[in-house]
């Protein structure tokens, strides 16, 4: 009797090890099988952004078979180089990358690649000595979407445009690209004017601030070319608070195309509005899922765009862009 209740006991306690035994080992399993990426986002200061950043989040979720470890840098290159630094130390699969600026990436990109994990840049572009530091760029041609705003210009605009240009953040692609656009475009036309040209970073409360210090010149102008939405809006706001009509006294040119900018160009207060997609999360996925499957993905991938005003532009178009 003695000896079988031992026995039960001992059965017992073998038993419940084996059990806790094998859940955590299929814990451990089912943590191993999600990828590991680390996102280095360099912060939220746009619509564009944010959409940007529900995509990424969206798509690298545990149910499509990932674990997300993501990094809002507010804007500091620091802080994505420290960030890349925390990656590379925790062992991720991939680093994705929307670096803040094209150039200072040699050095963190080298510490990447020494510890064998794939970077993926996203948006906008780097510039680095050795392109094997980074595997794969995804995001969009922002010269052409600087040409194609030039070239609406040309066919739209009555009389001279004098024009106020609100730039992005100084070094960025998207800055870069767009502004090469616009200074192309002055050179094919000599009788075009820059009435002023400064930057807003692309911030919505800078735009207004560069806009306010404008107006604050009395220059005459009649059109303003904002490398992205949010500094539109800023800027519509400080017109409208000195009585100057957005539409019918300045035609506005704004980047991005995010819905409530879009509902700009369809009351008539944003002209045009080019497009720049936002929606990177399921390119970066495929990038990644071709690396899995040890194939080699295309080094660039520039996504396709077009632009919008009151001639192409519907509600119905806007409802189904989800951004
Ligand atoms: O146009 C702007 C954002 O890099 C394309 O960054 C991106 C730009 C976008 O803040 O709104």
């Amino acid at each position: 009797m003695k000896y079988y209740l031992r026995f039960i006991i001992f059965a017992g306690i073998l038993f419940l090890c084996a059990c806790t035994g094998a859940r955590s080992g299929d814990d451990k399993a089912g943590q191993n099988s999600l990828t590991v990426v680390g996102f280095s986002q360099v912060g939220s200061e746009s619509d564009w952004r944010n959409a940007n950043t529900i995509s990424m989040q969206q798509t690298f979720s545990s149910e499509n078979g990932y674990r997300l470890i993501f990094d809002d840098a507010q804007q500091k290159q620091e802080k994505q180089i420290t960030a890349i630094r925390n990656f590379i130390n925790q062992g991720v699969d991939y680093i994705v990358l929307a670096p803040k600026i094209e150039e200072g990436w040699d050095t963190v990109l080298g510490e990447a690649k020494a510890a064998g994990i794939p970077v993926i840049i996203v948006d906008r572009m780097i510039s680095v000595q050795d392109s094997d530091l980074f595997t794969s760029w995804v995001g969009s041609d922002f010269r052409s979407e600087g040409d194609a705003a030039v070239e609406w210009m040309e066919k739209n605009i009555a009389g001279t445009p004098r024009i106020v240009h609100l730039q992005g953040h100084m070094g960025s692609s998207a800055q870069i690209g767009r502004t090469e656009g616009l200074e192309n475009g002055l050179k094919l036309h000599p009788d075009w004017e820059l009435v002023y040209q400064a930057s807003g970073d692309f911030v919505q409360a800078k735009g207004e601030e560069v806009m306010e210090a404008f107006l604050s010149e009395n220059i005459d102008f009649n059109v303003i070319y904002s490398e992205n939405d949010d500094m539109a809006y800023g800027a519509i706001d400080a017109l409208k608070a000195h009585g100057i009509k957005p539409g019918e006294d300045v035609t506005v040119i704004a980047f991005d195309a995010s819905s409530t900018a879009l509902h700009m160009v369809l009351n008539g207060e944003i002209s045009l509005d080019i497009e720049c997609n936002p929606l990177h999360g399921p390119r970066v996925r495929s990038i990644i899922e071709q690396l899995k499957q040890g194939k080699i993905p295309e080094k660039y991938t520039y996504v396709e765009e077009t632009w919008f005003d009151s001639s192409n532009l519907t509600e119905e178009i806007i409802e189904s862009r989800g951004y």
